[in-house]
């Protein structure tokens, strides 16, 4: 088992074939969840986990789960996965390594004939980024109980497309209920998206846990005047309001450093008209920290500042909490599974917690679930520019093959000693 290698090249062309669905000309991928560019590389995935023989189903999320069976189909899967869906101005590898390093780590057992105690799962999440459709995670959330799949469904894009709508336009509204799918644990190769592990010269990450993380939807109202005619005493300015809130942002996070960050990630400025003053503002926050009981302070420091920023200019304000994802810890045995896996490969380690949020953080919920991070260059992500070379990725996916097998060894062990069929006792 531990002579298992995965190739490093073929995990490599995948990723570099795949990037071209999408691909931008400064050599990132632009492909939205749902949209034909993500039901082309859906086509893609499921065309060769097919081809190794694997049982491809489709939920009524649109995940796909595509199954190797293991010695005893009676026992829940062992998943492995991330999402194919991509920012706007995303990178090759963010969310595409960790469905394609576990593509890559099936297709080494299926190469070598070695037959798995549980079956085997390759997992692509629906709509992880949650950039055209909010919150991210949105699929995950549903098959963790967190979100209903009627509510997930409604989720609408800023053209008004309802997630559910792009759903059957792709045809990807797969017959299977979202979360009937027990699962005997789940793990997630991902790029580090931050500094930490280039650094510090790491070569493996062992992700203990995601930080707390929060969004909002910011509607700022004034008046739209012309911007010649309307003496400044009189003006209802939303874009000036929406500038100190955009301020007062960053300047909680930093007032909560180094953990806790803050970001007013989109905006739009209604009539947008260089000569209008602007009546209606539209912004969104994101605010994360390590510590749940932080950021509930921080939200609280949020809503304190807009009365006190609108007011003075009289403007009105909305403020709504669209998503609320709890600070999580992994699983001890996932978690050992890893380090054991690293260890194994001769590759060097650091815990760490995730700054971004991952499909992985919802699945721990149901299921036994830990991650394994890889160095991303300069620390950068969801950019055109994101890169991981591809001994980082093959790495990974070594780590992610031999972590997948340990677990797989220690259920045998846990189930064949107690021969009824259970899912592993959550620890
Ligand atoms: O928002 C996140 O952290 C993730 O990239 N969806
Ligand atoms: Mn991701
Ligand atoms: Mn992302």
């Amino acid at each position: 088992m531990s002579n298992l290698s995965i190739d490093a090249e073929r995990l490599w062309a995948d990723l570099l074939e795949t990037a071209h669905i999408g691909g931008t000309p400064k050599g990132g991928i632009c492909r939205l969840t749902l949209t034909d560019l993500d039901r082309q590389v859906r086509d893609w995935f499921k065309a060769k986990t097919a081809a190794l023989g694997c049982a491809v189903t489709v939920d009524d999320m649109g995940t796909m789960f595509a199954r190797r069976p293991g010695a005893r189909s009676d026992v829940p899967p062992i998943a492995m996965g991330s999402h194919l869906d991509t920012q706007p101005t995303g990178g090759k590898f963010d969310g595409v390594l960790g469905v394609l390093g576990a593509l890559e780590a099936l297709r080494t057992l299926h190469e070598a004939g070695y037959e798995t105690f549980a079956p085997i799962e390759v997992v692509n999440w629906t709509n992880e980024e949650g950039s055209r459709f909010a919150p991210a995670m949105t699929a995950s959330g549903v098959f963790a109980g967190v979100f209903t799949r009627e509510w997930a469904a409604s989720r609408r894009d800023r053209e008004g497309v309802a997630l559910g709508e792009a759903l059957d336009i792709i045809g990807y509204r797969g017959p299977q209920r979202c979360g009937a799918h027990p699962l005997s644990a789940f793990f997630e190769l991902h790029i580090e998206q931050g500094p930490i592990l280039e650094a510090e010269g790491s070569d493996i990450g062992v992700v203990t846990g995601v930080q707390g993380m929060r969004w909002y939807e910011i509607t700022v109202t004034g008046q739209d005047a012309h911007t010649g005619a309307t003496p400044m005493r009189l003006r209802k300015d939303a874009l000036r309001g929406a500038a100190r809130i955009i301020e007062r942002v960053g300047a909680i996070a930093e007032a909560h450093a180094p953990a806790a960050v803050g970001t007013v990630g989109m905006i739009e400025n209604k009539p947008n008209s260089r000569n209008v003053v602007p009546g209606e503002v539209f912004l969104t926050v994101d605010l994360r920290h390590p510590d749940d009981a932080v950021l509930e302070k921080m939200e609280r420091e949020l809503d304190a500042t807009l009365p006190t920023i609108c007011g003075p200019l009289g403007l009105a304000f909305a403020i709504a909490r669209i998503w609320d994802q709890l600070a999580v810890r992994f699983d001890p045995d996932c978690i050992g599974s890893v380090r054991r896996a690293a260890a194994l490969s001769g590759f060097s380690t650091r815990d760490m917690i995730s700054g971004a949020g991952h499909d992985a953080a919802y699945i721990s919920r149901v299921a036994p679930t830990a991650m394994i991070f890889v160095p991303c260059k300069g620390g950068i992500s969801h950019n055109e520019a994101e890169f991981t070379s591809k001994e980082q990725c093959a790495a990974g996916a070594q780590v992610l093959l031999q972590a997948v097998l340990d677990f797989d060894r220690g259920l045998a062990e846990r189930l064949s000693a107690n021969p009824v069929r259970t899912t592993p006792e959550r620890s």
